[in-house]
């Protein structure tokens, strides 16, 4: 009897299924009513008191150990049927993404180019990294203006004539140089200058500038352009005035406002009490920027015109604080439209 005991100990211990049937099968033999056990505890009774306790254990050793067994057997073909489910059900449904939002310079970038695409004006492009000629010489700075100062800009330490560009308008110089007019461009871009970091100030900031050159291009173009501009940025009740300025690429120049859209022009805090908000800078091409791109002054005149992306999307979505723009802090940029 003992030896039958260890037989069936090692049997249970090989035991290796090939499916849940077979467990079932194994589980019956040993462990079902007129299975192996029973006939062994029958045989059990039977045998002499000085055995009894030794065999008793042996008994009980095969009955725990087949039980453990079926117990593990069974587990693990479950939870290999249920790895199998996983990979092979494709209906089940997607794992959730999450969908981002656009960000807001992003999009009143895409607003302010949609207005003057409307209007005509063709998407310029040109490089960050510019040189002096393009960012300064060509658009009449003279040798001693501040901007060129490196407090305000900056510059390739080897070789000053290389510095980041400080405004998109070096990309108008590099369309004038390589067409004949008519020329119509806006041109998006990022901007750097040397500023210490405030809520109204950053070294990287976004620009839209805009150019028009054409024979008989004048002043009232660029304030009709302007107007239809404001109104459809701000809105179609939207009032623009221009304040006598002052740049090196234009002449005359203009500061543009618009009427606060937040108070309809009465005053609050926003504008100051003003009932305007500045939105751009704006003149006629000086003759000598068309000089440098060899365009006939004597056939051709044109205007020009300037933005910050920021400060336009912080009076649209009355955003106080510039660096917010640049932090990317989820909080700020989520409430913003999400993309679909
Ligand atoms: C501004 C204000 C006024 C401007 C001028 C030119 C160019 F290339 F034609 F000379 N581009 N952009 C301009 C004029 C920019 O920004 C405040």
């Amino acid at each position: 009897m003992k030896n039958r005991i260890e037989e069936l100990l090692s049997r249970v211990g090989e035991f290796v299924p090939a499916s849940m049937k077979e467990i079932e099968d194994f589980r019956i033999e040993i462990l079902g009513k007129k299975g192996v056990l029973t006939q062994l505890f029958e045989e059990f009774k039977t045998v002499s008191s000085d055995v009894k306790k030794e065999l008793g254990k042996d008994i009980n050793l095969l009955k725990v150990a087949t039980i453990n067994k079926i117990n593990d057997l069974k587990e693990s073909i479950e939870s290999s049927i249920e790895s199998a489910d996983s990979v092979e059900d494709i209906t089940k449904p997607a794992l959730f993404e999450e969908i981002g939002t656009r960000h807001p310079i992003s999009m009143v970038k895409k607003e302010i180019i949609d207005i003057f695409t409307r209007l005509g004006f063709n998407i310029a492009d040109g490089p960050e990294i510019e040189d002096d000629w393009h960012v300064f010489s060509a658009l009449n700075f003279p040798e001693e203006h501040p901007a060129r100062d490196m407090q305000d800009t900056f510059f390739i330490e080897k070789n000053p004539d290389i510095l980041l560009r400080t405004h998109t308008s070096s990309i108008q110089v590099r369309v004038m140089e390589n067409n004949k007019p008519p020329i119509r461009v806006i041109c998006p871009g990022r901007v750097f200058r040397n500023e210490a970091i405030s809520y109204r100030a950053h070294c990287i900031f976004h620009q839209v500038e805009g150019l028009y050159i054409d024979k008989g291009v004048s002043f009232a173009d660029m304030k009709q352009t302007i107007l239809y501009f404001a109104q459809e940025m701000f809105g179609a009740k939207s009032k623009i005035r221009m304040r006598p300025s002052y740049f090196p690429f234009t002449e005359p120049s203009a500061e543009v406002d618009v009427s606060c859209n937040l108070c309809g022009g009465k005053g609050c805090n926003v504008c100051k009490y003003t009932g305007w908000l500045e939105i751009m800078g704006c003149g006629m091409v000086d003759p000598n920027v068309l000089i440098s791109s060899n365009i006939d002054t004597e056939e051709y005149t044109g205007f020009a015109f300037g933005m910050g992306v920021e400060r336009i999307a912080m009076l649209k979505y009355g955003v106080n604080d510039l660096r917010l723009y640049f932090e990317n802090d989820l909080r700020f940029l989520q409430q913003f439209e999400a993309i679909i």
